[in-house]
């Protein structure tokens, strides 16, 4: 297993629209094995590939609690089938936009169709955090980030804030 680097923004790779995958192979579980390290060494409790810079529908995850035991989560090219019309303000983050937190409304519940490790299908009714997580993860393979849900002002204000640290760290 290997710990990928995580591509932050403004990186242009992060804006690309992710590619479906034809099917669950070991190839494409090593990758999910790579990504779930990654994750938990960020740590985070989600990555899509895009964030390691390859281009497909594929995302990892853990909501467990650090005291629980793990409880990874794959789902290969996901779809979201239903939304609830109730909404949800969480204080999220994101590994590609390190440091930087802001509330974001997003549906309460969902429900998202997926191919699971093994490439079965599966449903999933989610809420919580769960749902929030899911939704952010979306984003990602569509070339959004959760900044992108901000106003222009707070979005600008992060943006200078990450290319101003990226510089500052590029002339050590
Ligand atoms: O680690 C993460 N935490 C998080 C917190 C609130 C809402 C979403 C997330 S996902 C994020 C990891 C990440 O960037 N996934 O794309
Ligand atoms: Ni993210």
């Amino acid at each position: 297993m290997a710990i990928l680097r995580i591509i932050e923004a403004p990186d242009p790779e992060l804006r690309k629209i992710s590619k479906p995958v034809d099917g669950v192979d070991d190839e494409l579980r090593a990758l999910m094995d790579d990504m779930l390290a990654t994750m938990y060494d960020a740590p985070g409790i989600g990555l899509a590939a895009i964030q390691v810079g390859v281009e497909k529908r594929v995302i990892v995850m853990d909501i467990s609690d650090d005291d629980d035991k793990p409880l990874p989560r794959y789902f290969v090219n996901p779809e979201i089938t239903w939304t609830s019309e109730e909404m949800t303000t969480y204080k999220e983050g994101c590994l590609s936009v390190p440091e930087q937190y802001a509330d974001i409304e997003r549906h309460a519940q969902c429900k998202v169709k997926y191919l699971d490790y093994d490439g079965n299908e599966q449903v999933l009714e989610a809420d919580g955090l769960l749902s929030i997580c899911i939704q952010h993860e979306m984003d990602h393979l569509e070339g959004i980030l959760f900044i992108d849900h901000l106003s222009g002002l707070k979005r600008k204000m992060i943006v200078k804030k990450l290319t101003k640290a990226q510089k500052a760290r590029a002339t050590l």
